[in-house]
């Protein structure tokens, strides 16, 4: 079953999906308006901050990336670090 809207972060040279479970949370917290969705990804806490379309580990918030919400279709180099092949 194919889903309406995909989450993505950035990469180097484009975008990578988030993992099945991960867009579901995060589509679930932006459709009812909160501001930011806590994450476990790669063993580490993230915020996703939905003012500002970015990502940041909660224990080094300089590293950031651009997250945005899109069409599933879009070209990504593949789902939460895994390659498409
Ligand atoms: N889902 C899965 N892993 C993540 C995510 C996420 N949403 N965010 C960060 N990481 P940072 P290229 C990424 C991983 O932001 O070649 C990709 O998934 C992140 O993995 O500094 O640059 C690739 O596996 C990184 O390994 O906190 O496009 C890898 O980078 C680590 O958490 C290389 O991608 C630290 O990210």
């Amino acid at each position: 079953e194919e889903v309406e809207n995909q989450w993505y972060y950035e990469g180097r040279n484009g975008w990578w999906k988030y993992d099945e479970r991960s867009n579901a949370e995060l589509e679930s917290a932006f459709n009812a308006g909160d501001a930011d969705c806590a994450l476990l990804l790669a063993g580490a806490v993230y915020t996703i901050d939905f003012q500002n379309m970015i990502q940041f580990r909660r224990n080094d918030p300089t590293r950031r990336r651009r997250v945005r919400r899109d069409t599933p279709t879009l070209p990504a180099k593949g789902v939460a670090g895994i390659k498409n092949i």
